[in-house]
């Protein structure tokens, strides 16, 4: 916690074991936008398919040991861009070490994530309420960054029917969730019009998470 309250950052805890760190990589978001471009160069972004048969409006790839996939036949971890065949990028340093600065400022010492899933938002995209429920390690929190325009990050509970709270979440923002809420419902609402010197009209998002 910092000692100055008009410094970053702002810690706003949601529900026990889920906390805002409103700004936190605010400094570094430059860089991490440069290495999503890195990234994309060599894993692009895709719109994934879910179990149901629907496209996502999100488009995502990953960097790291392991990436997120969905497709017909579920949602996994892989070591693999299906896309490529090829190992995804490496979780570059930087990456790494803000989402382990930010896992020990909200009290989650000596996180170990091996995997980065990155969200690329455009107006009108939307995550449905969701719970993260496809890595083996539920000991280790969640770190998500915010970058470029803000979104209205939704939270609830252990069920689908849990009353949902609302949280706006804007560049260089992060949240971290583990503990007892590591498995509640969330979502992200559709990303309104805008304009973000950063980015333009887009909003990314990177979540960090220990698969296995
Ligand atoms: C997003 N985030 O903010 C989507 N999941 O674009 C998530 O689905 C998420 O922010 C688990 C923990 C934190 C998150
Ligand atoms: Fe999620």
């Amino acid at each position: 916690m910092s000692l100055f309250a008009d410094e970053p950052p702002w810690h706003f805890d949601l529900t026990p074991g889920a906390v805002v760190l409103h700004r936190f990589a605010r400094r570094e978001a430059l860089a991490l936008l440069e290495t999503i471009t890195s990234v994309a160069s060599q894993a692009p972004f895709r719109h994934l398919v879910t179990p149901g048969g629907q496209t996502m409006s999100v488009a995502m790839t990953n960097c790291g040991k392991k990436g997120w996939h969905s497709d017909g036949h579920g949602y996994r971890y892989t070591s693999q861009d299906p896309l490529s065949g090829k190992p995804w990028p490496d979780m570059p340093g930087n990456l790494l070490l803000l989402a382990r600065l930010a896992a020990q400022e909200a009290g989650y010492s000596d996180f170990h994530p091996d995997a980065c899933l990155i969200n690329r938002y455009v107006p009108g995209a939307r995550l449905s309420l969701h719970q993260d429920k496809d890595e083996q390690d539920r000991a280790a929190p969640i770190v998500s960054v915010s970058l470029g325009l803000p979104a209205v990050f939704q939270f609830g509970g252990a069920t689908r029917q849990s009353a949902v709270q609302r949280v706006l979440l804007e560049h260089g923002d992060v949240v971290v969730w583990g503990g007892p809420s590591r498995l509640f419902y969330h979502g992200v609402l559709a990303l309104k019009e805008g304009f973000h010197p950063d980015t333009g009209a887009i909003r990314y998002n990177l979540t960090f998470r220990k698969t296995c």
